[in-house]
């Protein structure tokens, strides 16, 4: 089925679903036989899953240099997948983007925001989500969901649990304090306080089924609007300082 490309992220905190619904949603535009390009921030490309791996891990990186390292990632995914996607009038499903950076570097590092504001926009070539989901949850609930995903367990002597290890994907932003996760989440609330047009905010504590219904409710009237309805304007790009979000 053929329709006007829409580009679409999630975002919020660790374990708050994010890579669930983002699948949920491009397997049921797939049902649907919609052109759907689905990526994950870092990540995607060869030098985004390589940087992924560093970013991730516990190795030696000052917080400057990790804003960079996000931002490389960010320009050679937008360049190289979703530009040509959105450009074929594809729907663009994107788990993490800008606003990540904004909530964990800005609001959780404490790096300055007008910084992080101009390196986003460089890095994403002036284009921003159409919709963005911000899947809601308290830090101290998703922190403990995404660690039980992440720990291999053995059985002690007695046939208890054991941890063994954690897997190495998910230990600098894990291991980082509950205050880091409470002021990413306050980052994550500012934007979409900010911006009520383009973000979209969702009770993670629900169900997974009633969080995707809830997503394909508002995608649905985006994608396919009913015939009454004023035509969707275009996607917005945003020139230097205009349409752009600002800082918040
Ligand atoms: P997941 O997408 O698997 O959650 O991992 C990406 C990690 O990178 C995530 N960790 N936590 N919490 C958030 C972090 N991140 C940033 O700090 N800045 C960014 O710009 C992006 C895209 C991710």
């Amino acid at each position: 089925m053929k329709v006007a490309g829409l580009f679409i992220a999630f975002e919020g905190g660790e374990g708050a679903g994010k890579t669930t619904q983002s699948q949920l949603l491009a397997d049921r535009l797939a049902d649907l036989d919609v052109s759907c390009l689905l990526v994950r921030e870092p990540g995607g490309t060869e030098l985004g899953e390589y940087l992924r791996d560093y970013l991730k891990s516990d190795r030696p990186l000052s917080r400057e240099a990790e804003l960079l390292l996000f931002e490389a990632a960010r320009v050679e995914l937008v360049t190289s997948l979703i530009l040509p996607a959105l450009e074929d009038e594809q729907v663009v499903v994107a788990d993490r983007f800008y606003g990540s950076t904004v909530a964990y570097q800005g609001y959780g590092r404490g790096l300055d925001l007008d910084v992080i504001h101009s390196l986003n926009h460089f890095a994403t070539r002036s284009i921003a989500p159409d919709m963005v989901f911000l899947l809601d949850l308290a830090p101290e609930v998703g922190i403990k969901r995404a660690m039980s995903f992440q720990t291999t367990f053995t059985e002690g002597t007695s046939g208890e649990l054991v941890a063994l290890e954690r897997t190495r994907e998910g230990t600098r932003f894990e291991d980082l304090d509950m205050e880091f996760h409470h002021k990413a989440q306050e980052g994550f609330l500012a934007q979409a306080g900010a911006e009520p047009q383009r973000w979209v905010q969702v009770n993670a504590m629900q169900p997974v089924d009633e969080i995707k219904d809830e997503v394909w409710e508002r995608v649905r009237e985006r994608l396919f609007p009913a015939a009454t309805a004023k035509p969707r304007t275009a996607r917005k790009m945003a020139p230097q300082g205009e349409l752009w979000p600002q800082a918040t």
